[in-house]
């Protein structure tokens, strides 16, 4: 189609482009400090033909006049060793690198604070859990466990929650994760499930995923892993973004008030943004078309002022309780359910700023579960005891020296006095005569002192029972919550963590691994198991021999499912609208309008990345080319296609995949009456349900974006997966 003439003002091609949203308010912590004058904006200036710019200098501050070469002897002779800025330079750059993380290398982290909105005073001392309304600055990485820094970001795992509140008496890091129990009993096993879920040795591969033999062959001969297994197979190992998930930090902590009495206390964090996923064949296809789908989504939603919250909600409970329950609070395999203890909301934790700089701020920060204020103290749990050992020893090794509290991004922001001194890059020296306490140079010279009444101290528990590795027999039920998870999942949901284990056995090549697996699940319930092996073509084994037998009537539990706490609105989400030139203007804006009243957000796609031609002239700019833009990487897609422009799509094979994926993921599908052209070449014209709606007038719009509130259209699912047809 020809453009006319009224093409001139161009409009956006997503949502970002058009708001211009105010920056975020920069909290308390500011990054820069640590650079000193010489860098960014500071330091001395001269003129150039683009402006008043700082003058390039070497680290000691030496001005350069020039950094396009090398100081050679003659134009065409050899370099010479005198180059002290050469050198300097390379030499900075060959040790730009640190270790990345043993576990949790992939990871994305952000500014923001935390405020009390419910006092913990009876049960806590604890500065920040005090008065209500207070904030604290807060520091939030996100990460995967398996995969190495530079992997994708859907790979099916569990993603790290680590919170660090910068609290008046200190760091208290809430070192979780998105799943409220663990693979593993007792820290000494972790090198051992670390290791089985890693690349295997040999070949190194495969990368970021546990669909191989040797993870399962691990798990297969761990049955207290059961119950995680059953989350990592479920949706909440894929989650639509980091902002759709919960956090929990797993182990039983005890909160100690003014009088020195403790209780037990569990943490979660409840996403405002109700929980979300994605589907797996989905997440296939997100990891090749943008494997930083999850750090991309974080930085648009703060940058777009679109802040990512979240509720503190703490579990209490007593002695009493713990003697009561069926299982041991100690034991990190197990949760306890809401319904028995209820979550107490008593905060909020918003993150409303993206890092300045990715290294300094996000691969520096330093999380160790033992930083916790006086108010907050361990429980004997022996996975959280052997993490209390290890996490200081991983800072040393990554971030090269005993001084990494020194690094602003774990430097506390209240004050601090002690006697550290020296060491490599030391930045804070004590000053005055006296290194070393007791001493008798009085309170002017003399440094900071021991303080009983603020100081922490722990709760004097008495301890007793022989020396010995030991597992205690309370540890020893490893299939009852197993069991209770799956059966409070809905059936789609259920039928998701069937096709993970048919999907991750699959991968695994020895067939008495897939075996053993299978006759642990028998122990979890015996429909999911005989999905699983008739998925495998596997004759079904004998139940694996139990310890304690499955309690099979454990009341469900809604709080365990996603799809019962999905969000109720489509804000911050993304519609994908595949438009092509003389689309109809009007249901184009109507959608635009409809998505901006949602408070959520759109993307053009195009045929050609200079964008569209509407039917009224407008030009509007593409923010993806159908190829780089696959439905994917929308919640939700519209097609607003004209009749000559459907033509077009019907023979592009990206085009095709748009409508045929959106479908197969049971997105919600807008479609204009011509855009039909599309859907029948690419093969499912005489499939569209209720939820491919029909976009022939501005208040489509509105009725289709209401639809697209619910999460996706999941009866269709039943339609097109093989593995949900009735056996022949
Ligand atoms: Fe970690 N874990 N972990 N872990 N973990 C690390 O510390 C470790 C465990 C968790 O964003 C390491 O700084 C042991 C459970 C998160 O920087 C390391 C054991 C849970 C992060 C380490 C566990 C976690 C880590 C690697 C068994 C959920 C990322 C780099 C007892 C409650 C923090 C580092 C970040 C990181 C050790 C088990 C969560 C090696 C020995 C259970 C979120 O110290």
């Amino acid at each position: 189609m020809a453009k006319s003439a009224k093409t001139l003002s161009k409009r956006p091609g997503s949502s970002k482009d058009v708001k211009s949203k105010e920056q975020p308010p920069v909290a308390d912590f500011d990054v820069s400090t640590m650079y000193g004058e010489e860098q960014g904006s500071g330091g001395e200036t001269h003129q150039t033909a683009g402006g008043d710019v700082a003058t390039l200098t070497t680290a000691q501050g030496i001005p350069v006049a020039d950094d396009q070469n090398s100081v050679k002897q003659g134009a065409r002779g050899p370099a010479l060793l005198e180059d002290g800025h050469f050198r300097e330079k390379m030499f900075h750059f060959d040790h730009e690198r640190i270790p990345e993380r043993v576990v949790h290398a992939r990871g994305y982290g952000a500014h923001g604070y935390f405020e009390l909105t419910e006092s913990l005073s009876d049960v806590t001392r604890a500065d920040v859990l005090q008065r209500v309304g207070e904030r604290v600055p807060a520091f939030v990485r996100f990460s995967t466990v398996a995969g190495s820094k530079g992997s994708a970001d859907l790979a099916r795992d569990v993603r790290g929650f680590a919170v660090k509140l910068y609290t008046q008496e200190g760091n208290w890091d809430i070192v979780g994760n998105n799943i409220p129990v663990f693979f593993i009993q007792d820290a000494i096993k972790f090198p051992d499930l670390i290791h089985a879920a890693k690349p295997e040795p040999d070949r190194d591969f495969p990368q970021a995923q546990t669909a191989h033999d040797n993870f399962w062959d691990f798990i297969s001969l761990t049955p207290e892993a059961m119950h995680m297994v059953m989350w990592t197979m479920s949706d909440r190992a894929i989650p639509r973004s980091l902002r759709t998930m919960e956090g929990f930090g797993v182990h039983t902590f005890r909160l100690v008030n003014a009088e020195g009495k403790s209780t037990f206390v569990k943490f979660h964090w409840k996403p405002k943004q109700g929980l979300q996923s994605v589907a797996w064949n989905e997440a296939v296809k997100i990891n090749g078309a943008d494997p930083d789908f999850h750090r991309r989504d974080l930085w648009d939603a703060i940058n777009a002022g679109d802040f990512p919250e979240w509720e503190l909600g703490v579990q209490l409970f007593d002695d009493a309780f713990a003697d009561s329950f069926d299982f041991d609070v100690l034991d990190a395999t197990k949760l306890i359910p809401e319904e028995l203890v209820p979550v107490r909301i008593v905060g909020r934790l918003v993150l409303d700023r993206a890092v300045d700089n990715f290294f300094a701020e996000t691969e520096q920060v330093a999380f160790m579960t033992q930083n916790v204020p006086p108010g907050v103290d361990f429980s004997n749990d022996p996975l959280l005891q052997g993490r209390n050992f290890s996490y200081l020893d991983t800072q040393l090794k990554r971030l090269g020296g005993p001084n990494f509290t020194h690094i602003p991004i774990n430097a506390p922001k209240c004050p601090m006095a002690h006697f550290q001194q020296d060491g490599h890059m030391a930045m804070r020296n004590p000053k005055g005569r006296a290194n070393y306490e007791p001493n008798s140079w009085g309170a002017a010279q003399g440094g900071p002192r021991e303080d009983p009444a603020r100081g922490h101290v722990p709760v004097p528990m008495t301890e007793d029972g022989p020396k010995q590795r030991v597992r205690s027999e309370t540890f020893a039920d490893h299939y009852s919550q197993a069991r209770q998870f799956f059966m409070s999942q809905t059936p789609i949901e259920q039928k998701h963590i069937g096709d993970a284990l048919v999907f991750e056995l699959s991968k695994v090549e020895r067939p008495d691994i897939r075996s053993r697996t299978v006759s642990h699940l028998l122990n979890i319930d015996a429909t999911l198991a005989d999905t699983v092996a008739d998925g495998l073509g596997l004759d079904m084994p004998d139940a694996a021999k139990a310890a304690r037998p499955t309690i099979m009537d454990l009341p469900t539990s809604d709080a365990l499912s996603i799809a019962k706490n999905g969000p109720d609105n489509f804000k911050g989400r993304k519609l994908g609208i595949l438009l092509t030139d003389g689309a109809d203007a009007a249901i184009f804006n109507a959608l635009v309008k409809a998505v901006d009243s949602e408070g959520a957000n759109y993307e053009v796609v195009a045929p050609k990345i200079g964008g569209v031609t509407l039917s009224d002239g407008t030009a509007v700019a593409a923010k993806q080319k159908i190829d780089g833009g696959p439905s994917v990487l929308y919640d939700a897609v519209a097609v607003v296609a004209s009749a000559e422009g459907a033509a077009l799509l019907a023979v592009d094979a990206a085009a095709k995949d748009f409508v045929t994926d959106a479908f197969a993921h049971c997105k919600f599908i807008g479609l204009t009456a011509d855009a039909k052209a599309l859907f029948e070449k690419a093969g499912i014209a005489d499939d569209l349900d209720e939820a491919c709606m029909p976009l022939a007038a501005d208040k489509d719009a509105v009725a289709f974006l209401t639809a697209c509130r619910a999460l996706r259209h999941w009866p269709r699912e039943m339609k097109v997966d093989l593995d949900a047809q009735p056996a022949a």
